[in-house]
């Protein structure tokens, strides 16, 4: 037997909880806790320790992998209930993985992260606030600039509730901006930069923002998961996908992110409902994804940039999430890439990679920006993957919401002035 089929086969007696469980401490009642849980990072530097990463992640179904994918070189983020800790050290250092411990205790960060649980009411970006505050938010606004901001319902999600978003437009009929957020329920930064930027557009006074703002007609959906984000304020902090059920599925939700119809299924997403890279069970299985696509497909004439907004690594990213193709655009958008990423790093100095998808994180298909570019053939196209780098992860404190949301807005204006001009000489 080879070697690693032999280490493989030893890990099997390891394994102590039947696959298919819930990957996440779920409390009976009330919200689910992570005392004690570690985040690893762990680097694995051979395709022997991709192979094994990855059979830890088929084996241990409790174990949340932050970073979705596995491959050399890249670092693996994946945390750990107290309980496997010891066991899966052990590995690491069975197979001489290096590693280290990033986050210590995921609960203290948890709790360390916002105090919106004592707000009843309100919205600024001191804080991370949860649906119905977002969406009373946005109906002030409606009321504040009537003629500007109009509600936009996109549909209704698996529980029921509205999939909303505005458009702003100071005058109908410009090239329209689509900014995509929310769609991994636990990456709240990004609810809150689009609603930042939402505030921007309506507010600055700064010339140059102003005049880019409105030369275009804006459309913000800040949650486009709305069942799954509700969910990690009520229930499970760390919650990614939809809420979606049915009684063939062993577990709960679907990756809003492997659901569009673009090599789905293909490479980076997983057939099993538990896995956190479900990517459903047919393509747009999702009501979420299937009536955002088809709303998308509606303004798809006049659609000219797409943004979308996840977190965390730093990084922006451009299609496609598979090798087999580079968008037809390739070069324009990576130098427009090249020059968001220097914009962003004037403020505070926050670095950022850009590339595809592909070569920047790891092969993911069924993501929305590459259905948008391949099905719509949107010219200017781009996803973020906002702060941290790890250190936080997920659960970036409240108090860096607006430097984040700024410094990302300084790389979607060089966008958007590269969009513009790149359009103009046409
Ligand atoms: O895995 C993902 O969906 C994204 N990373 S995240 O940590 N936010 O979950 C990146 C995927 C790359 N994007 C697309 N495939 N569109
Ligand atoms: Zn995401």
């Amino acid at each position: 037997m080879p070697r690693v089929a032999v280490l493989l086969l030893a890990l099997t007696t390891l394994a102590s909880v039947a696959h298919g469980a819930p990957p996440q401490t779920e409390a009976a009642a009330g919200r689910a806790r992570y005392d004690g849980h570690r985040v690893y990072r762990v680097q694995p530097a051979s395709s022997r320790h991709v192979a094994i990463l990855q059979e830890i992640q088929r084996r241990y179904p409790q174990l949340d992998f932050w970073t979705q994918t596995i491959a050399i070189s890249r670092p693996v983020d994946v945390m750990v209930p107290p309980e496997l800790q010891e066991r899966i050290t052990e590995t690491f250092n069975g197979y001489a993985m290096p590693y280290s411990i990033f986050i210590d205790d995921v609960q203290r960060l948890i709790d360390n992260e916002s105090s919106h649980r004592q707000r009843a009411a309100g919205f600024d970006w001191t804080d991370y606030y949860p649906l119905e505050n977002v969406y009373s938010w946005l109906d002030s606004l409606v009321e504040q600039y009537p003629g500007v901001v109009s509600s936009v319902v996109i549909g209704s999600t698996f529980e029921g509730r509205e999939q909303r978003g505005v458009k702003i437009s100071f005058g109908d009929g410009k090239p329209v901006v689509f900014l995509e957020s929310g769609a991994h329920a636990r990456e709240w930064i990004t609810v809150a930069t689009a609603t930042y930027i939402v505030n921007e557009l309506l507010t600055s006074t700064n010339a140059t923002f102003r005049a880019l703002a409105e030369s275009f007609d804006w459309y913000v959906v800040p949650s486009t998961n709305p069942d799954g984000y509700e969910y990690t304020h009520t229930s499970n902090r760390m919650w990614r996908k939809t809420r979606s059920q049915s009684d063939d599925r062993l577990c709960v939700g679907t990756d809003p992110n492997r659901n569009w119809d673009y090599y789905w299924l293909d490479e980076g997403a997983s057939p099993i409902s538990c896995s956190e890279t479900y990517a459903g069970p047919s393509v747009f299985s999702e009501v979420e994804t299937r009536t955002l696509s088809e709303f998308l497909q509606s303004i798809s004439d006049d659609l000219l940039v797409y943004l979308s907004l996840h977190s965390y690594s730093q990084l922006l990213m451009i299609p496609y999430g598979l090798n087999y193709e580079r968008p037809d655009n390739y070069d324009e958008l990576m130098e427009i890439g090249g020059k968001a990423v220097d914009a962003l790093k004037q403020r505070y100095g926050t670095q950022y990679q850009y590339g595809t998808i592909y070569d920047i994180i790891y092969p993911a298909a069924g993501g929305s920006i590459d259905w948008v570019k391949k099905a719509l053939g949107t010219r200017f196209v781009f996803e973020w993957e906002l702060r941290d780098e790890g250190q936080y992860g997920f659960l970036l404190p409240a108090d860096q919401i607006v430097p984040t949301a700024l410094e990302t807005i300084d790389s979607m204006v060089a966008i958007l002035q590269e969009a513009v001009a790149r359009t103009a000489s046409r």
